[in-house]
């Protein structure tokens, strides 16, 4: 790649894509130090890392201006090398500038992984050789030498800070609620970085945009790509829709395209948005959709995306970790038409909880909270609900398992962020599993 050689790179952070972004660079040329705040881990997985790359662990990060070009991890704000810094790429820029297949980038509060996930698995079944990658957990920088067709990224607002010349054949932004507002200023900077994805693009990319959304719609005014809408609600073309259980495809130039949903195995209207997406992703960079279908058949809900995962005398446990935001939990609540026992709380980003609490009136019949967000999620949700609190997530699934009711569903959804009692939301959904097991063990003997 251009650029790096015999250029003196600062790495910030050291978790995955620190790891991934200094191994690169050290393997273009460039003399890297990777520094990380925290004190040196003996467990994490640092024999991956070049012998090359120079550390520096548990102390202030160095001045950035004494470097060529800072590679941030996402989660250092920019505040701490935008001032000083000569140049600034992320991960996501790197990755751009090394991948020569068509890249397919996928932004949005809710949904990213699973139409990450899905596009994977469609453009398989087509024949084509694909890999998801990016926030998803697999650093984007991972895809670089393979041989593919495409490149399918899941992109967070973190990471597009910091893109620079970043031009995605195919820009697909699912929904824009409010999330993250502990690191962005507000709803509109937010937003303004999920625009991002769509900056650099040209007249010959597309822009797959969610038009129920109003904050995604608006952003196709701007957009220099070209806009190719979904809608769940309403016909729209060109365009994707959903019209009598079938995914509708339109373009200017050729006959509508009708992939019939029967036989789908991921549940709930949120998915069919994604497969909707994921089906306009693979029409607009030129894949046969109805070839891509086929996956749609043997594709289910990822883990800790309302996740069934025990059912006992009649109740049933669905897991939702991954529902970090309110925006992502309001979607799950709204698919039940069951009672549910909800389990929610954990690190707030400094999100309103009071739609959340309107959506929640309607089904929950009891709340359980955990986390550190448990007294602001209370004040909202008292008067409307039984409101429980409990010290752990174990303590929790033994409260519902006493609220629930033949034909409940126990639902964790947390509307919030894990780290306040967890590594993060996969490790909140394994010991949600794990109290559900230890119940039905207890059930059985
Ligand atoms: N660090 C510092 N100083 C700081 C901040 C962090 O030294 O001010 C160090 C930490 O001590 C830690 C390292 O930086 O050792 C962690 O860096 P990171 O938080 O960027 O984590 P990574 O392991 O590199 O993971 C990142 C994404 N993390 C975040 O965006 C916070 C992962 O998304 C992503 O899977 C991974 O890159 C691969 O691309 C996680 C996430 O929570 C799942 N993303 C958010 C979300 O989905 O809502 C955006
Ligand atoms: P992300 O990677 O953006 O966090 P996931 O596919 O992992 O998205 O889904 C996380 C949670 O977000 C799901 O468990 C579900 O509660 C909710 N969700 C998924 N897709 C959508 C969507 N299109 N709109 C709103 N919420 C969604």
């Amino acid at each position: 790649m251009e650029g790096i050689e015999n250029q003196k790179v600062l790495v910030l952070g050291l978790g995955a894509t620190g790891r991934s972004a200094a191994n690169f660079c050290i393997a273009r040329g460039a003399s890297v130090l990777a520094a990380d705040e925290r004190a040196k881990d003996p467990s994490s997985e640092l024999e991956e890392l070049d012998p090359r790359v120079e550390c520096a662990f548990g102390q202030p990060f160095p001045d950035p201006g004494k470097f060529d070009l800072v590679v941030p991890s996402p989660g250092v704000p920019p505040e701490r090398y935008r001032d000083r810094a000569q140049r600034v790429w992320g991960d996501i820029e790197l990755a751009y500038r090394s991948i020569s297949a068509p890249i397919i980038a996928v932004t949005g509060t809710n949904g990213k992984s699973t139409t990450v996930c899905l596009l994977e698995a469609l453009l398989c079944a087509a024949g084509a050789r694909a890999r998801a990658a990016g926030n998803l957990g697999t650093p984007a920088l991972e895809l670089v030498g393979e041989p593919l067709d495409f490149a399918v990224l899941e992109i967070s607002s973190f990471q597009l800070e910091t893109v620079e010349t970043f031009r995605p054949a195919v820009a697909v932004i699912l929904n824009i609620t409010p999330d993250h507002l502990d690191r962005h200023a507000d709803f509109d900077a937010y937003t303004s970085a999920k625009a991002r994805i769509l900056v650099n693009q040209r007249s010959t990319d597309t822009a797959v945009l969610n038009f129920d959304d109003p904050a995604v719609a608006a952003l196709a005014e701007n957009a220099s790509g070209r806009v190719f809408p979904f809608r769940t609600q309403e016909a729209v073309s060109p365009g994707a829709f959903l019209d009598a259980g079938s995914v509708v495809l339109c373009k200017e130039d050729a006959e509508p395209i009708r992939i019939s949903l029967d036989g789908m195995q991921l549940t709930g209207l949120h998915n069919r948005e994604n497969v909707l997406a994921a089906l306009a992703a693979v029409y607009a960079v030129g894949v046969d959709p109805r070839c891509a279908a086929d996956a749609l058949a043997s594709f289910a809900n990822l883990p800790h995306r309302c996740e069934l995962v025990g059912q006992i005398r009649g109740v049933r446990y669905v897991d939702d970790s991954k529902a970090t935001n309110p925006g992502a939990a309001m979607c799950s609540l709204a698919g039940f038409s069951e009672n549910l026992i909800w389990i929610a709380g954990g690190r707030d980003k400094n999100l309103a909880f009071d739609e959340l609490a309107g959506t929640a009136a309607s089904r929950v019949r009891a709340a359980v909270l955990i986390g550190e967000s448990a007294p602001k999620l209370e004040a909202v949700l008292a008067g409307r609900m039984d409101v429980f609190n409990a010290a752990s997530l174990e303590e929790a699934v033994q409260r519902a398992s006493q609220l629930a009711e033949l034909g409940d569903v126990v639902l964790l959804s947390p509307a919030c962020a894990s780290q306040d009692q967890f590594r993060d939301f996969n490790e909140r959904g394994e010991r949600f599993r794990a109290a559900v097991g230890e119940l039905q063990t207890r059930e059985v003997s």
